[in-house]
């Protein structure tokens, strides 16, 4: 029965090279960058649901049993996925959160530059709180004979040729796009193999549910501060106020908001006037994800979070990220 069950699934790796074959003249470089992709997110996801034990054992941060220094789950994310991203040979440069700087792969003639956060929300695995690997796909500008430079990198988030995140969660589920829709795999970590879950996700049109800290609402900005009245009011027609939803961990409270619906928020504060989360690798991706579910994501100017030039490759952005509708509430007080 079981394997009648499974025989109906459709494989990652089925659904790539699907992909694949929209799009015309396809190499198959960017479906083996996605497939190296989803490898290093079975060992990421291996290890952090190995975490709490790493730490009752004490050996987290110590020398382990083979002798060899345990790396913090953060660093290990970020060799992982360096190490997948350079196998193809197809990346070039790797923009990555755990990194000051760029990190060249040893493939200077590879197609694609890749910008990452590893490990986002890392601090939360210590309460054992989901976690996700967050990643944002663009082809090279310059020449591939010549060395990758900074135009390779100062791209605009509509240049995104892929993006997607790995939720490390009660289960660890993988979601991309590549222009063509959102979809959402789900890993089975018996066979090692992520299965189709969602097909072209559509987000709900409206969502009575918010998502900030809250803690940082007297530091905000009016129109912010007069949502969020809004928000607790009970609404005329459900006579029900929205509900605050907040894990603290943008990848999990992304993802209930693009299956839910509702509105996302991390906005600029007096402490932090350009918001914590990063523009290349947190906002970006996210931006091309909800968008491409049917949703809105602008920065506290109402600019597109995917149309913010890259300054620095470590600059923030203030974000607000939904549903339609939720969005053109926030919008439309600011
Ligand atoms: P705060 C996690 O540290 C993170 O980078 C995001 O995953 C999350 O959305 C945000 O910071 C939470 O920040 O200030 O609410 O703790």
């Amino acid at each position: 029965m079981v394997a009648q069950s499974y025989a109906r699934l459709m494989t990652l790796e089925e659904f790539i090279i699907q992909g694949q074959n929209h799009f015309k003249g396809a190499t198959g470089d960017l479906s083996q960058l996605l497939r190296d992709i989803a490898l290093a997110a079975k060992i990421i996801s291996n290890e952090v649901n190995k975490a709490g034990i790493t730490n009752l054992l004490g050996l987290d941060g110590s020398v382990n049993v083979q002798g060899e220094a345990v790396k913090r789950l953060d660093l290990f994310s970020n060799d992982q996925m360096i190490h997948a991203l350079s196998r193809s040979g197809n990346v070039c440069m790797i923009v990555s959160e755990e990194n000051d700087k760029p990190v060249r792969t040893r493939s200077s003639s590879g197609k694609y530059v890749v910008a990452m956060d590893p490990l986002d929300g890392s601090s939360n695995i210590d309460v054992n709180v989901s976690i996700g690997t967050i990643f944002s796909v663009f082809a090279r500008k310059s020449d591939r004979a010549d060395e990758p430079n900074d135009y390779d990198i100062h791209q605009l988030g509509t240049e995104q040729i892929a993006a997607g995140y790995v939720l490390y969660g009660s289960s660890t589920t993988l979601v991309y796009t590549t222009g063509l829709g959102v979809s959402a795999f789900t890993l089975d970590p018996g066979l090692g193999e992520f299965f189709l879950s969602e097909r072209s996700i559509k987000m709900p049109r409206f969502g009575p549910t918010y998502s900030l800290n809250e803690g940082h609402i007297g530091q905000c900005s009016p129109a912010v501060q007069s949502y969020l009245r809004k928000c607790k009011t009970p609404d005329s027609f459900s006579g029900k106020p929205y509900n605050c939803r907040y894990i603290g961990s943008m990848v999990s409270d992304i993802h209930r908001t693009l299956l839910d619906g509702g509105i996302f928020m991390y906005p600029d504060t007096q402490r932090l006037p350009d918001g914590k989360l990063r523009l290349m690798y947190e906002c970006y991706p996210m931006a091309f994800i909800i968008e491409q579910a049917g949703g809105i994501a602008v920065d506290k100017n109402k600019t597109r979070i995917l149309e913010i030039p890259v300054r620095d490759i470590h600059q923030r952005s203030s974000i607000f990220m939904g549903s339609d509708q939720n969005m053109r509430d926030l919008i439309s007080m600011m």
